[in-house]
Order: structure tokens, then C-alpha cells, then sequence
């Protein structure tokens, strides 16, 4: 029996991380490879220019805006549950990238997703990270390593800190889900092939997202997607007021027969 969606944000709040083992469908996983892989080919996709892109890993980033298929990445069932309920069911998808990290890659510099948010730490989950493994995820080809307890921590890691860690191991069709707070980071690839995933990294509603979709999705291809995957890259408001157009929800703009609930209107 699976784990229910609250429990698995319990995790994630107290240890850091939870792996969600075999949630993906293995025929979306091959699709998915194979379309990244093409993708890789004909944008073709520098390296990293640095340790912390990874001098051996090429990304695609923006994935919404490459093919429909990365469509069901964001909303996957067994994976946006986790999201919300850590975040809220006002969270926004901040980014979305392809990593594909080829042998001879070294340690990835630990870091926090929310790192470059200034709050004071420790604060709760504001940004929430889904790695899903297309490939095996193992010690050898560099599966994520994850600082326990960083999360709780109030600092973020010095460069060239290098504390105990653990790897999420893990296989094809998983996905690790993690705090922004938690520090990690890629590990070397030692093995013969390359390590293969996307990080869908998830935001609180009124924060700004990593990559401003608004403007890197054209209009006429997010009117195309369903209600949940146009809300979750920014067509809507957070709290129906941050965000709005003059008192109306950008969901408007997309179909302006979407029925959102603005803060004005509740008011006596
Ligand atoms: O590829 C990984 O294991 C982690 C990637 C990551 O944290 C990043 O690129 O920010």
C-alpha cells in the first residue's frame, strides 16, 4: 500500500527528503529518455561551463516549452500530492529541467535550492524539489547526495564545506522529493554511462519562480495545457490577490470563462 501524500510531507519536513521508489510509469520513463535524448541532439546542448553545471552534464532547461510530453511531468499523480502537501495547494512550479550527467563528472558543490532567498533559517519548506530518476540512480553514476538534518540548519553551506552526506539511491522511475532548505548536490560519475533525470523544482505561491514562465512559455501553448499545469507556471494568483490584472486572474486571459475567486469579490 502506498504511503499517503501528508505522510510523505511529514518526511520531508522532519528527515529533509523522502524517495517515492517506482511511482513512474516505465513507458513514460522510456519516452521521456528518449525524447531528452533526441532533444539533446538537436538543440545541441553544451556542457557546463563550471563544477556547479557540471563540465560533463548537459541540462535542458524551460522543458515545457520543447515538447507536450513533459506536460505530465509537473501534475504527475504520485508525485504533485507530495508537492502540495508540503507547500500548499498554491505552490508553483519554478522550474523544470533535463540533467544529464556523463561519466568523468566530479562532486556538485553542496548547495540549497533556497539559497539565494534571504530569510533568516531555518524557516519552513518555501521551495520543494522533485528529482525523478530516468536512469538507475547509484553511488557510481552520481545519485544526489543530501545532508541529513541541513534543513534544520541556519545557514546555508560554505563553499567547499564538505559534510556527511547520504546518496539517494534509487531506481528508474523514482523520484526523491526534498526541502529547499536541504543542503545537496550531484555526486561524481564514476560508472561507464551517464545518470539521466529531471528536476521539477516547486515554489511557495507568492515567491518568485527560477525560470519566469510567463514569458518563456508562448500563450497559444499554455492555453493548450490543462487548468492545473496553466495555474501551477503562473496563470493564476496566489490567494487571489498577488499576481492579479486589474482585480482579474491571468487564468482570464487564457479563457476568460475560468471562474476565479478574487480576494474583491469576498469583500463586504
Ligand atoms: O543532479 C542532482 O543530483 C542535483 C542537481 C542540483 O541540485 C542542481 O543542479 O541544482
Amino acid at each position: 500500500m502506498s504511503i499517503p501524500a501528508e505522510a510523505r510531507a511529514g518526511a520531508v519536513v522532519r528527515d529533509g527528503w523522502t524517495i517515492l521508489p517506482d511511482v513512474i510509469e516505465a513507458a513514460l520513463v522510456r519516452e521521456l529518455v528518449a525524447r531528452i535524448e533526441a532533444l539533446l541532439e538537436e538543440l545541441s546542448v553544451p556542457r557546463g561551463s563550471n563544477t556547479f553545471l557540471g563540465e560533463h552534464t548537459r541540462r535542458i532547461f524551460n522543458l515545457l516549452a520543447r515538447d507536450a510530453l513533459f506536460e505530465r511531468v509537473p501534475v504527475h499523480a504520485a508525485v504533485l500530492p507530495v508537492i502540495e502537501a508540503v507547500l500548499d495547494r498554491e505552490c508553483l512550479l519554478s522550474s523544470l529541467t533535463a540533467i544529464e550527467m556523463g561519466p568523468g563528472e566530479t562532486d556538485q558543490p553542496f548547495h540549497a535550492d533556497d539559497g539565494s532567498i534571504g530569510l533568516p533559517k531555518p524557516h519552513g519548506p518555501i521551495t520543494c524539489t522533485a528529482i525523478w530518476a530516468l536512469t538507475d540512480f547509484t553511488r557510481a553514476n552520481g545519485a544526489t547526495r543530501l545532508v541529513p538534518g541541513s534543513h534544520r540548519g541556519d545557514r546555508n553551506p560554505r563553499r567547499g564545506e564538505e559534510p556527511r552526506f547520504e546518496q539517494a539511491e534509487m531506481s528508474a522511475g523514482s523520484v526523491l522529493v526534498y526541502h529547499g532548505s536541504l543542503w545537496h548536490g550531484g555526486a561524481a560519475n564514476t560508472g561507464p554511462s551517464a545518470r539521466m533525470g529531471i528536476v521539477a523544482n516547486y515554489c511557495a505561491g507568492f515567491l518568485r519562480q527560477e525560470e519566469c514562465q510567463l514569458l518563456a512559455l508562448p500563450r497559444e501553448r499554455v492555453a493548450r495545457f490543462t487548468p492545473r499545469l496553466r495555474e501551477l507556471v503562473g496563470y493564476g494568483t496566489y490567494r487571489g490577490l498577488m499576481g492579479h490584472v486589474d482585480q482579474r486572474s491571468p487564468a482570464e486571459w487564457l479563457d476568460p470563462a475560468t471562474g476565479t475567486d478574487m480576494v474583491w469579490r469576498r469583500m463586504r
